[in-house]
């Protein structure tokens, strides 16, 4: 539970013993500390598991184990003694549940057999699984056609699990298959293809021992990929440069002591990464981007070579970026013409530079432009196929970008439906599928009528959170793959079932012999994952089990050989080296030690796009600002974004401290400029209401408490999943629809003022 809200700031290193205490905290809270401990040797091994935490990659070379703080609590949430059974949901109802705060839904423990929902008594029952594929598949065929199911999938799935999950959905008719990369990295998958020809990050771990400048632009890595701290120490120690793109001066931008390094954790002292953190406003990066490319047009030396052998658009993009007056580069940015020029010459003087992003730069109306601009940033100075240098999009889940890879995607690429066709004799879909942002309309509409959740939390990892929780409820059926309960089995369906799975930990065992399953990480290297604890009970069954059991029930007529498939993972394996473009030869392949890395043209120079050059892409200024709504608001407006906390992953809270923030009991808080908090005449944790304001009217968040913060002037931030209820359902990026959830135009009022 959340006691009371208490502000300190925290001006210690990330890492360090804090961390070192927090994992403790958090294997004994969830009751495995002993054995955790051996847990944790095992994961990022080639040997062991994959942390079920994010997508950055493990280093070739260990020492003991990969520590993180964070992975540890993925790993104990998952790990934990506490279990959800059948006792449990008799005595609760399905209302009294959804009464409890999310914090408390996950704190129940694992889910340990099938349940459905019984409507009469409001109660969730066990059911058999058998019984529970014939109830989904009752549902299914009822449907006048496929496109009025939608089947959502949230990152943590394996390759394997993913390939068979799109292969059942796409025989079953429909490409409706959203997934939480549409709420993610999304406009990276849309935006990189039109620069480069590929969608995914084009340098590899052992770049960043060659590179002389990371940019990181908009990504929290002291929380949201800590492994990523021992990367950028490396770096500074080799004398490299770090610069921080960030409206808030993340502790992990700042300094970092290496829990598994004695003599740092010793002095406390650590090592300083970012030489500086620029603050831009939010949504500033295109401006500021353009900016810097403005400056070393201008006073720096660009690569000829490599831009007249690789690219196409540089004249153009040259005059747009000279032509760009420089007082509204500096109010868009936010950052002076000074600033943007010592960047400048940071970069030209650079030999080789990476630039790294995440959710600050995705989340925003024009996100799809801004990582082109990030990419006309790299282009300038070759900073693309060769050693040191290159694009590196920060994914989320650990297995998100795998996910897409195996052909979860709402918008598949036609070669791959053809790959489909030839290989299993049947006519894909074309018709491309629904999104989130699409889905979540469809089911409100009454377009669609079943909703299948593979992993995640739906209802509350999407935006609008009244919206998409009424569009759950006038579903026919909604169903969850899950490890743990969440708001979407709460929220549900007329029909609901529930079907808990293994995790990443466990062993997965089919026909007797042990199963290994794999993953691709952020930095396109595939290696096979090992569970290694007994299952949090036996009657879970596996991703990949629970997806051929469905579609045995619901195709019986299919002649893919589901059951054959599961009991195997090495032919559903040989399946995907069947069709999936790079994974030729998998199984002898992928169980290697280290797995391998996925071709990437772009690291060779060559560029997949449609003019096979690399393409420099920009829009004028004004236009890109315009994608941001900008109503006549009656009284002060402010710019807000909604961020992890330190102490959760995404939609399931760990704990109430925010530790590197200085924010702990409570997660109602709004961060503002003190300027800000002064001039609308609040005082420091008065509680107010955030209002946010979009075409279609109000949407309201009650209770935040106001602390002022180092953030620029008319900024505000918040937590996400709370402030999910502000997010409009119809804003989203450009071409991506990636909801903009760091870009919520919203006004403060006292509670009484309504
Ligand atoms: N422990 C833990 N690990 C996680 C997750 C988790 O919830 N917990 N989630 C996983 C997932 S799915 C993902 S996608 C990643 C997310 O990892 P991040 O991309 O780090 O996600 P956020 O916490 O949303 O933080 C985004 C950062 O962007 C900054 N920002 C916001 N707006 C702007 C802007 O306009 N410009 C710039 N330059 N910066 C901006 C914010 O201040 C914040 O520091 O982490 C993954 N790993
Ligand atoms: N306002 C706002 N909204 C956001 C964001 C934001 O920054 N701000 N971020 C967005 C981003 S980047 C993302 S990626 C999405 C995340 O959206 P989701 O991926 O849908 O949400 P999660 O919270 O990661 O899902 C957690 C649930 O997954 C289940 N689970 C855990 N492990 C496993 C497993 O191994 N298998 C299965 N089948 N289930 C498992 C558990 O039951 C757990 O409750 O949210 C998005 N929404
Ligand atoms: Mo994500």
């Amino acid at each position: 539970m959340a006691d009371a809200l208490k502000f300190h700031p925290y001006n210690r290193a990330a890492g360090g013993w804090g961390a070192l205490r927090a994992s403790l905290r958090s294997m004994r809270q969830e009751g495995i500390l002993t054995e955790g401990t051996a847990l944790l040797l095992r994961s990022n091994q080639a040997e062991g598991f994959d942390c079920p935490g994010c997508a950055w990659p493990d280093p070739d070379v260990h020492s003991t184990f990969e520590f993180c703080e964070n992975g540890v609590k993925a790993v104990a949430a998952e790990a934990t003694n506490r279990r959800v059974t059948r006792d449990f949901f008799a005595s609760h109802t399905v209302s009294d549940l959804a009464g409890h705060d999310d914090y408390w839904l996950e704190e129940q423990g694992r889910l340990t057999e099938p349940m459905a929902y019984d409507a009469a008594s409001d109660h969730y029952r066990p059911i058999g699984w058998e019984e529970a594929f014939t109830r989904v598949a009752r549902h299914l065929r009822t449907l006048d056609s496929p496109d009025r199911a939608i089947f959502y999938t949230s990152g943590r799935t394996s390759n394997e699990a993913a390939f068979l999950y799109q292969l059942f959905v796409r025989q079953f008719g429909t490409n409706n298959l959203p997934d939480c990369s549409n709420m993610c990295h999304e406009p990276t998958s849309v935006g990189m293809p039109d620069s480069i020809g590929i969608g995914k990050g084009t340098v590899t771990l052992e770049d960043f021992d060659h590179t002389h400048l990371v940019l990181m632009f908009g990504h929290n890595p002291g929380t949201n990929h800590p492994r990523m701290l021992g990367t950028l120490r490396d770096v500074v120690k080799r004398g490299g440069r770090i610069l921080a793109f960030n409206p808030l001066k993340e502790r992990g931008l700042q300094r970092f002591v290496h829990p598994q390094n004695p003599a740092e954790m010793l002095s406390g002292q650590g090592t300083q990464l970012a030489s500086h953190i620029y603050q831009p406003r939010l949504g500033g990066d295109y401006a500021l981007v353009l900016g810097i490319a403005r400056a070393i047009l201008e006073q720096g030396t660009i690569d000829e070579e490599f831009i007249a052998a690789h690219t196409h658009g540089f004249a153009a993009f040259a005059e747009l970026a000279r032509n760009t007056a420089w007082s509204q580069l500096e109010s868009e940015s936010g950052l002076s013409r000074t600033e943007l020029e010592e960047i400048g010459r940071i970069y030209d003087t650079s030999p080789a530079s990476i630039i790294t992003w995440g959710m600050g730069i995705t989340q925003h109306p024009h996100a799809v432009d801004t990582i082109h601009m990030l990419l006309n940033l790299l282009f300038l100075k070759g900073n693309m196929g060769r050693p040191g240098a290159g694009a590196a999009p920060i994914r989320g889940h650990s297995n998100v970008q795998g996910d897409r890879t195996m052909g979860i995607w709402e918008r598949p690429p036609e070669r791959f439906l053809d790959r489909l066709e030839e290989v299993f004799g049947f006519s894909p879909p074309r018709a491309p599928g629904y999104d989130v942002v699409a889905a979540v309309g469809a089911l409100e509409r009454g377009d669609a009528k079943v909703f299948f959740g593979m992993g995640g939390n739906f209802a509350n990892a999407a935006p609008d959170t009244a919206r998409t929780h009424r569009a759950l409820q006038e579903a026919e059926l909604t169903v969850l793959v899950t490890t743990k309960l969440n708001r979407s089995h709460v929220v549900h369906g007329k029909d609901a079932l529930i079907l808990p799975c293994i995790g990443r930990t466990e062993v997965d065992l089919q026909n007797g012999h042990a199963q290994g399953i794999t993953v691709e990480d952020s930095m396109s290297m595939v290696h096979i994952s090992q569970g290694i604890r007994p299952p949090a009970s036996a009657q879970l069954r596996s991703e990949v089990s629970i997806v051929a059991g469905l579609a045995q029930a619901v195709l019986p007529d299919s002649r893919i050989p589901w059951q054959d498939l599961a009991a195997d993972y090495d032919r559903i394996r040989d399946l995907i080296a069947q069709v999936v473009p790079g994974f030729e030869d998998f199984n002898a392949r992928v169980h290697r030690a280290r797995g391998f890395h996925l071709d990437l043209p772009p690291r060779r120079r060559v560029w997949p796009t449609a003019n096979g050059r690399a393409n420099f892409l920009a829009r004028p200024l004004a236009e890109v600002v315009a994608t941001q709504y900008s109503p006549e608001l009656p009284e002060r407006s402010y710019r807000l974004m909604t961020v992890r906390s330190h102490d959760q992953y995404n939609t399931t809270i760990y704990g109430f401290e925010d530790r590197y923030r200085g924010v702990s009991g409570a997660r109602n808080v709004c961060f503002i400029h003190p300027d800000d908090l002064a001039e609308a005449g609040f005082a420091k944790e008065d509680q107010v209401d955030i209002i946010s304001h979009w075409h279609d009217g109000e949407r309201r968040a009650r209770g935040f408490v106001l602390l002022p913060y180092d953030i620029p002037r008319g900024c505000l931030a918040g937590y996400y999943p709370e402030l999910n209820v502000l997010v409009p359902l119809d804003s989203h990026a450009e071409r991506a629809r990636t909801p903009t959830s760091k870009f919520i135009v919203v006004t403060l009022r006292r509670p009484a003022d309504v």
